[in-house]
């Protein structure tokens, strides 16, 4: 074997061995999981439960803090608009009652998967007013590319 070859080699089984070793590093040593307390809600049970079978916008604390409830199906996000103050701290609930689709705020980095099953919950605020779009980033069948809905981000109040 060429001297050039056996150094690849040795390249190449170091990298896989690397990969595994960092893999296995994030899984035992750091903990890095996928969440085992998910909320659990049987898909074909949305249109009877209390937060998804009217999808909307919570105020809990005016101008302060906010409860979004959304369901996210084939093809398109309910409600379809919903709006927020900027600074606000924002609580999205999203589940699904068919396939998996990818939450996703564009321009943000809010983004998450939405699998039939599980009750999605994601914190986070919105610090520049304006209109963001929210589009569906996980193949979810032919409409997939119609799936969206509008995040108005008004100016807040401070
Ligand atoms: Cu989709």
């Amino acid at each position: 074997m060429n001297r050039y070859e056996r150094a690849w080699l040795f390249f190449a089984v170091l990298m896989v061995v690397a990969f595994l070793g960092i893999i296995a590093y994030f899984n035992f040593a750091a903990g890095l999981k996928p969440p085992q307390e998910a909320e659990v809600i049987d898909p074909l049970t949305l249109s009877t439960d209390e937060r998804f079978s009217s999808p909307r916008v919570v105020e809990v604390v005016p101008g302060e803090e906010y409860e979004v409830y959304m369901v996210a199906r084939m093809w398109s996000y309910y409600p379809r608009e919903i709006e927020v103050p900027a600074g606000a701290k924002v609580r999205f609930y999203l589940a699904s009652p068919d396939v998996q689709h990818g939450f996703h705020v564009v321009g943000t980095n809010v983004q998450a998967n939405v699998i039939p099953g599980y009750v999605t919950v994601i914190d986070t605020s919105f610090a520049r007013a304006g209109e963001y779009l929210i589009v569906c980033n996980e193949y979810c069948g032919k409409g997939h590319h119609f799936m969206k809905a509008r995040l108005i981000v008004t100016e807040g109040e401070r």
